[in-house]
């Protein structure tokens, strides 16, 4: 069996293990900070260890495993991806390109390659953003990047994020000292989350792009009532005008499905009973675009419409803009030396822009950033569903490979 065919096999072996540590039985859920995502932590921490990497957890939560040069001046080459979880998850959206990683530094270990810069690897704690629905707190501490006003952020249960950092052994206060000073380029390895590699029958592609996105929290609030005496053309009805704004919202999608997305993801009836009016509901709103002009005009006449919708139906709006990313260009030297080590292996060289967004959207504002995609089945991803066959993980390690040897021989 081929050599990079055996590697994946351990990078497989390793998710499948990983992705027994749940929150919830029979699916895959390890969201920030909770007592299944520490365990995970300290699986990858423990594996990190055995590889030989100086190994640490930081304030954040981040796991990091470093493969240092004798040079101590050198700059840090970071290849990363995240550890945290949608809810009821796949197994490969996050700890592949973490456990990749690690492959690829135990190869570099093993080959006893000289290394002019520092290389690590890290997995980041919370790029989906689930609890505290604000995304790369990991990565931006990294980049030096972190809000400190997000500390007070609480989740569904009321607990704030800093509470949740000092529950994980971290100190808030030193979040600061957890930046890495001087980069010289960031490496992901991703499924694509997308259906054109799947489509083309081709195992990777590299990425140029990721698109950006705005994220938003909106709360109807309109009259509570009993079901069985306000009439009709009376009621003040939070859910059915959340109801119209989210087909609204699709529609307005559809009719510029080429450039944009736009999704409600969460809805909920505050104090619902099936026999209430619905007096309050608070929704989510995810829109995005690879063009940041079409992204704001997309996400201000859905808002327009929010706003219009309620009025009509005299209920009141509340908008909360909970995050905005512009859309991401990666590297160009690194994406053309990951593109020469795809043709050096025997793939086509396709371009996508990552319309899923990747911690190296933080990383952008201090590094250069690259990206490798790998096919997963039907495209499916924050599903059960999801799936990497290990022979396109297998074609993914070969040109990984070969990109960092590129990488270390020029320095990019
Ligand atoms: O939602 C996303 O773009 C990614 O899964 N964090
Ligand atoms: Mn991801
Ligand atoms: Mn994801």
């Amino acid at each position: 069996m081929d050599i990079y065919q055996v590697r994946a096999e351990k990078v497989v072996k390793r998710i499948e293990e990983l992705a027994l540590i749940t929150e919830e039985e029979g699916c895959i859920t390890r969201t920030f900070g909770t007592k299944p995502f520490l365990e995970g932590s300290k699986k990858v921490f423990d594996w990190m260890l055995e590889a030989g990497l100086l190994t640490t957890i930081d304030n954040i939560g981040n796991v990091r495993g470093k493969l240092l040069s004798d040079n101590p001046q050198a700059k840090t080459f970071v290849i990363g991806s995240h550890i945290d979880t949608v809810v009821n998850a796949g197994k490969f959206d996050g700890p592949l390109g973490v456990l990749m990683g690690l492959d690829l530094l135990e190869n570099l270990i093993q080959s006893k390659a000289k290394l002019p810069f520092h290389i690590e690897l890290i997995a980041f704690s919370d790029e989906e953003g689930v609890r505290f629905h604000t995304t790369y707190l990991g990565s931006k501490v990294v980049a030096g990047l972190f809000e400190s006003n997000k500390l007070d952020e609480k989740d569904c249960h009321g607990i704030s994020l800093k509470e949740v950092i000092n529950e994980m052994g971290g100190n808030y206060h030193l979040l600061p000292e957890d930046k890495i000073a001087e980069w010289l380029g960031y490496f992901e390895i991703h499924i694509e989350q997308g259906p054109v590699l799947y489509e083309k029958n081709i195992p990777v592609a590299v990425v140029t792009g990721i698109a950006g996105q705005q994220r938003a929290e909106i709360t109807f609030t309109g009259v509570a009532g009993h079901a069985g005496t306000v009439p009709m053309d009376m009621r003040q009805d939070a859910l059915a005008t959340a109801a119209e704004f989210v087909l609204e919202t699709e529609k307005l999608a559809l009719e510029q499905k080429d450039k944009i997305v736009a999704t409600i993801g969460k809805l909920e009836v505050i104090q619902s009973a099936s026999n209430v009016i619905p007096g309050k509901v608070v929704c989510t709103l995810d829109v995005r675009c690879a063009e940041i002009d079409v992204l704001n005009a997309a996400y201000n006449s859905i808002k327009e419409t929010c706003y219009s919708v309620a009025e009509k139906r005299n209920v009141d709006v509340k908008w909360n803009l909970v995050q905005g990313t512009n859309p991401t260009k990666c590297d160009e030297t690194l994406t053309n030396a990951l593109k020469e080590a795809i043709s050096q292996s025997g793939h086509p060289v396709i371009e996508l822009v990552s319309g899923a967004g990747h911690d190296g959207v933080p990383i952008s504002a201090v590094s250069p950033i690259s990206m490798l995609f790998v096919r997963c089945f039907k495209g499916i991803s924050h599903n059960p569903l999801e799936n990497a066959e290990t022979k396109d993980i297998a074609a993914a390690i070969e040109v990984s490979d070969k990109f960092l040897e590129e990488v270390i021989s020029n320095r990019l």
